[in-house]
């Protein structure tokens, strides 16, 4: 039994070797963990526990490895003079399986929130919002949906959003222009409205043969339907109102 599933983790092992060094790691762990949980199983379950977790894996190894799981997206709107409101975007088993969940947004009339956007990847209990602050420059969050206008986004205007930060904040600016990032935004509200969406999406732009993939009309070019280079690490809906 035992030299039956050895050498399906050998192999598990080698297989992810060919991605990112650290989220390969990981995923070796969660599922060398799964693995000895049905430690005496036959060996046939067994090859399709790791051929799920193998896809898990293989998936993120798209990614850097700070991006490859984001369970948790919140977004935190602050004015002065009304309540802070949070809404959360939750889906506790990462990607695949059951989809996650978001709570509506209930935004004030006539107000200029900021939104600052929280990543998290709960099933290890990590901050990814650090970790994209860390590769600002390769990363730009998209704010669209038919309620929303902005530079991602040509909606009727139940919102309106704008950037509010650079990737300077966060760092040195080491690669071209110090372009816009999207942890931090303006979100302004303006009459009441009800049945919005609003949809975060984060792209993942790491540089291509040396080259910037991210640019400065990025989100202009999104909103007039062009196609995005990099990866999308997390898109995400969430209901909105304006009340
Ligand atoms: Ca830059």
């Amino acid at each position: 039994m035992h030299n039956t599933c050895f050498p399906n983790k050998v192999a598990f092992v080698i297989y992810l070797q060919d991605g990112s060094t650290i989220m390969n790691w990981k995923t070796i762990v969660a599922c060398t963990a799964l693995t000895f949980a049905p430690l005496g199983c036959d060996s046939e379950a067994e090859e399709d526990d790791h051929g799920h977790d193998t896809d898990h894996g293989h998936d993120t190894d798209h990614d850097h490895e700070e991006t490859e799981l984001i369970t948790t997206v919140v977004l935190t709107f602050t004015a002065d003079g009304t309540d802070t409101v949070t809404a959360a975007f939750s889906d506790p088993d990462g990607d695949g399986g059951a989809s996650g969940t978001a709570e509506p947004i209930v935004l004030a009339p006539d107000t200029v929130y900021t939104m600052s956007v929280e990543l998290l990847n709960e099933l290890e209990d990590e901050d990814i919002t650090a970790e994209i602050e860390e590769e600002a420059e390769e990363h730009q969050f998209l704010f669209y949906g038919p309620s929303v206008t902005g530079p991602a986004s040509m909606g009727d205007g139940l919102v309106t959003h704008a950037y509010a930060d650079l990737e300077s904040d966060y760092g040195e600016n080491a690669v071209g222009d110090d372009l816009v990032v999207g942890l931090t935004n303006t979100i302004t509200t303006g009459a009441v409205g009800t049945e919005g969406e609003l949809n975060v999406m984060l792209r993942h732009l790491p540089l291509l043969n040396d080259a910037p993939q991210k640019d400065a009309g990025l989100a202009e070019s999104f909103a007039q339907g062009g196609d995005l280079p990099g990866d999308t690490d997390v898109d995400v809906r969430f209901d909105l109102s304006v009340e």
